[in-house]
């Protein structure tokens, strides 16, 4: 008993990454993740952001994102808004087929609260991410993201949100 070719539909880019998936599986989107990075924090701080690049092949949504710096990973929306910076939690980012989406600092972005020690650039984080295609199937991909600092001189900009300011001190113990 052969249990042969069922519906083969084949992926029509070649994914950079390795192949997730064990066994055939129908017409599901590929999601490619790149460049995932997460912005360096200061001592005490509690939140930061999560950036990267996701390019679907076909539409779906990103719903969830797990790491072990916190169980608090929301994705959130950052915008202007009557000259106001404003962010509010999403319970998903649509991926439209063929389409990347930009998370960046002011953006979309992954938000990690509550965390326990400090993120330290140079350091990866290893990330879950799980999509969720239109027919419903999720998957699940884990990706190593990158700590990063941003350049001294950004300092000022809008970056992954409103409730870093509340933990930083102008005044450096240090
Ligand atoms: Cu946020």
């Amino acid at each position: 008993m052969k249990k042969s070719s069922s519906v083969h539909s084949f992926v029509r880019s070649v994914s950079l990454s390795a192949v997730v998936a064990t066994g055939a599986v129908a017409a599901h989107s590929e999601v490619v993740v790149k460049d995932a990075w997460v912005r360096a924090t200061v001592p005490q701080q509690k939140a930061t952001g999560v950036f990267m690049r996701l390019d679907a092949s076909a539409d779906s949504r990103l719903v969830s994102v797990a790491t072990p710096l916190t169980p608090v990973a929301e994705v959130h929306e950052m915008k202007m808004e009557d000259g106001v910076m404003r962010m509010r939690r999403l319970p998903a980012l649509d991926l439209p087929a063929g389409k990347p989406v930009e998370l960046t600092p002011g953006g979309y972005h992954v938000m990690l609260m509550d965390l326990k020690q400090q993120v330290k650039a140079g350091e990866t984080v290893p990330l879950t991410l799980v999509f969720e295609g239109k027919d419903g199937r999720r998957e699940t991909r884990e990706v190593t993201a990158q700590v990063r600092a941003l350049a001294a001189g950004a300092a000022a900009a809008p970056t992954a949100g409103a409730r870093d300011a509340h933990g930083t001190h102008g005044d450096h113990k240090h």
